[in-house]
């Protein structure tokens, strides 16, 4: 495979500072080299920037950051449609609100080449507020109702081709604000909350959405928020969780998506640098990709997390 690693050093998506460092940590925490030693091929595009920001209000006062968001949204969506006829790109955040552009672009992409968009969401949180609904103001609790093509995304351009409820798996929620349920109330879309992890497992949830993804021929992108992992192992996010995915559960989901040969593109949001330990939620993150590109379990080098 050939890996396009592309830096999105998001920070405006939510308040606390230091996702912008995130594409640095992956970097320095070895994630091309980690991908070369698999055998693929590895470009780095570097990082991207927002340009043109504007002057955009909204009718929500808890919204901050919105031209700066529309802004990265254009410019992310440019730099995945463009990389996805070149290979598996990679998105390093970065916050979760990257994916606004991602998906945009992904989705795109997708439009172009007459296949279904599917998309497996790895977190504690749903982010299935729109612009309108969010108390928090933090457009990184966004990105999965705007992929959905609801209403209230004024003044964002519209989502390219909006991706059915049924085409969406989430695995990891364990936080969900009122409004965001709501929202997904009407939806197909499947959520494997922690409360059905534990009582089915990851293995049958996540190879059922798979079928349906290889009988369809669609595109897959995998979008992992460090908080879909427990705090214990991850705590370099701003949004930790109790309750989240252990190391195994995760690498198992990594492990599962690399053998179905299905996934297209990747976001790894929400790492958070400043509040880490000696990069070891950085280390995690690149172990769980080298999972997802084909690591299998006696290959992976004894490591230290501390
Ligand atoms: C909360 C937290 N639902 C909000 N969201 C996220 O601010 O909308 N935290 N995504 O990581
Ligand atoms: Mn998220
Ligand atoms: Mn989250
Ligand atoms: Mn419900």
């Amino acid at each position: 495979t050939h890996c396009i690693l592309i830096g999105a050093p998001v920070d405006e998506g939510q308040r606390r500072p230091g996702c912008l460092m995130g594409p640095a940590a992956y970097r320095t925490a070895g994630l091309a080299g980690t991908l070369a030693a698999l055998g693929h091929g590895v470009e780095d595009r570097g990082d991207v920037q927002p340009h043109g920001i504007g002057t955009e209000t909204c009718g929500n006062p808890a919204v901050h950051h919105l031209p700066e968001m529309i802004a990265w949204t254009r410019a992310l969506a440019e730099a995945a449609r463009t990389a996805m006829p070149d290979g598996l790109p990679i998105i390093m955040g970065g916050d979760h609100s990257l994916a606004l552009g991602t998906l945009s672009g992904v989705a795109s992409h997708a439009a172009e080449a007459g296949r279904p968009l599917f998309v497996i969401w790895l977190d504690a949180h749903s982010d299935f507020h729109t612009v309108e609904t969010t108390t928090s103001g933090n457009l990184h609790g966004t990105p999965m109702a705007y992929a959905s093509g609801l209403p209230g995304f004024a003044p964002f351009p519209p989502f390219p081709a909006p991706i059915p409820g049924e085409n969406i798996c989430m695995f990891g929620i364990r936080s969900v604000d009122p409004a965001e349920h709501a929202a997904m109330e009407p939806t197909e879309i499947t959520v494997n909350d922690m409360r059905a992890l534990d009582e089915h497992g990851i293995v049958a949830p996540l190879r059922a959405f798979l079928d349906r993804v290889r009988a369809a021929d669609g595109l897959l992108h995998v979008s992992l928020d460090v908080d879909f992992l427990d705090p214990s192992i991850a705590p370099a996010v701003g949004t930790t969780v109790p309750g989240g995915t252990t190391f195994r559960e995760a690498h198992l989901v990594m492990e599962l998506l690399h053998e179905s040969g299905l996934v297209t593109s990747l976001d790894l949001v929400e790492l958070n640098p400043f509040l880490d330990e000696r990069g070891r939620t950085a280390k995690l993150m690149v172990d769980l990709v080298a999972s997802l590109m084909g690591r299998k379990v006696f290959d992976r080098p004894t490591r230290s997390y501390g």
